[in-house]
């Protein structure tokens, strides 16, 4: 856990969220801010920065992240419809919170990425 980031709080139950799914390894939980009818987070519950900070050591857990992600999609409906999933890096990539974390943006159609 590092002491100041945000998602590790959330992760150790230090401050609520609104959760979707949990095991010991992954948490997902609404986003505080949906850009779409559907919006969670998926996160290692191992602080991890950024998706570059992902080696060897994190293929796993990142590899448990991205099925748990697909699970969640599922229990939530919008699997079959589809759903857009995002992992954004750093200042250009509009990373706001330094715990890696996969969107899932769902119950609508998203329209194509724009830059
Ligand atoms: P990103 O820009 O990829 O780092 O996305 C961070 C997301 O985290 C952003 O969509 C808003 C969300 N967020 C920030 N603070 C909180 C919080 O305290 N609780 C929840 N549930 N979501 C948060």
């Amino acid at each position: 856990m590092s002491d100041d980031c945000l998602f590790c709080k959330i992760a150790a139950g230090q401050i609520p969220c609104n959760r979707v799914y949990e095991d010991d390894q992954v948490l997902a939980f609404h986003d505080i801010n949906p850009q779409a009818p559907v919006h969670v987070l998926v996160i290692p519950k191992a602080h991890i920065a950024t998706l570059d900070d992902v080696g060897e050591a994190q293929r796993e857990i990142m590899g448990v992240v991205m099925e748990r992600a697909a699970h969640v999609a599922r229990e939530l409906g919008v699997a079959e419809a589809g759903y857009r999933t995002i992992i954004n890096t750093r200042e250009h990539g509009g990373q706001e919170v330094y715990h890696i974390h996969a969107h899932i943006l769902a119950g609508k159609r998203i329209g194509p990425m724009t830059v």
